[in-house]
């Protein structure tokens, strides 16, 4: 414990000293008082960018608790890379016994998670994918098959405007670069291709949040008044694009001016399914904490885990899902 008490307050001179320098301090609380016995995690999150997101850092912190064993620094990058990159290096420093990240972005991780390599720290990454040259540079991967969460969405398209001449698609994309962002993509161009009427007339990223979903829509409706769908990357930017296509005099659902398609099924976009203002909404589940935390004690026994762990998800429509589906849903 010593050691890490130490190395815990160069850290904190550390921060003092970027935070001179004009860099974004990164923000990692570290407590010198825990005890020996605790597991140290170093978890990178990507920001608080998204209700998923919310739920996705509640599940990480209940499953590392010191009533579980852990002492977890947990540090919010705000969706930066660089952040990211500063809290990792911060943990290496740190020696924590394992590093868990969530990155913003696929590409740009071979150097530093070297770096981690190289200090016998084992990296798991959670929910978006890595690109680096060596896969040994983690151990494994949680997260969810973005590709065919887009593959479900697209084919619910494709029965739904099936006897449509035309289909006109407003595309508001999710993060640039994220794994989630690329999967859904590919999804829908896929679709594109394989359905002759469909064209996207407008395509712009929200960064997965409602704000920028809002803006990014009210400006496509001041250049579209043909708009069939929006297929948005996930529920925050559909809540922000409904408030704007709804403050133009438009109406949503399949019975109304605009159809919309979401992606994470949250318990706020569960409600506008059951409402119809969403029509349908491919579930990205955030639980990972526990599939994690069982990863982790496994490793403590010396058991390896598999590579890669996709997550199972469901999906729903306005046309069939329930009040018990909205009350089921705990975020
Ligand atoms: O869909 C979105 C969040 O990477 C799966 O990121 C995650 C996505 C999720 O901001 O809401």
């Amino acid at each position: 414990m010593k050691r890490f008490i130490t190395v815990a307050l160069v850290f904190s001179l550390a921060i003092f000293a970027s935070a001179c320098s004009g860099e974004k301090p990164a923000d990692i609380a570290i407590d010198t008082d825990i005890s020996d016995s605790l597991i140290k995690i170093g978890f990178s999150q990507v920001g608080a960018e998204s209700g998923w997101r919310s739920a996705h850092s509640e599940s990480m912190k209940n499953a590392f608790c010191e009533e579980n064993g852990y002492y977890l620094a947990f540090h919010d990058a705000h969706q930066q890379q660089q952040n990211q990159i500063s809290a990792i290096n911060s943990f290496i420093k740190l020696g924590v016994d394992y590093i868990i990240l969530a990155p913003v972005t696929e590409t740009g991780w071979d150097n530093i998670l070297t770096e981690a390599k190289n200090a016998n720290i084992p990296v798991i990454i959670v929910d978006r994918m890595i690109d680096v040259a060596n896969d040994d540079l983690y151990v494994c991967w949680v997260g969810s098959n973005f590709r065919a969460e887009g593959d479900k969405a697209v084919s619910w398209m494709a029965e739904t405007f099936k006897n449509n001449r035309k289909v006109n698609i407003a595309h508001i994309q999710g993060t640039l670069g994220s794994s989630a962002q690329i999967g859904r993509t590919d999804g829908l161009s896929t679709g594109i291709v394989k359905n002759p009427s469909w064209e996207i007339i407008a395509q712009e990223s929200a960064n997965f949040t409602k704000e920028q979903g809002r803006a990014v829509m009210e400006d496509i409706l001041k250049k579209h008044d043909d708009i069939d769908v929006v297929y948005c990357e996930n529920d925050d930017e559909a809540l922000g694009a409904i408030e704007a296509i709804e403050a133009s005099g438009k109406t949503v659902g399949t019975r109304g001016d605009i159809t919309i398609v979401s992606f994470d099924a949250t318990k706020a976009a569960l409600e506008m399914v059951l409402s119809g203002k969403i029509s349908y909404v491919v579930e990205c589940n955030p639980l990972h904490g526990p599939i994690v935390e069982k990863i982790i004690s496994d490793m403590e026994k010396g058991v390896q885990p598999e590579k890669f762990f996709y997550i199972e998800e469901a999906s729903f429509d306005s046309a069939t899902i329930t009040q018990a589906d909205v009350d089921a849903r705990m975020y």
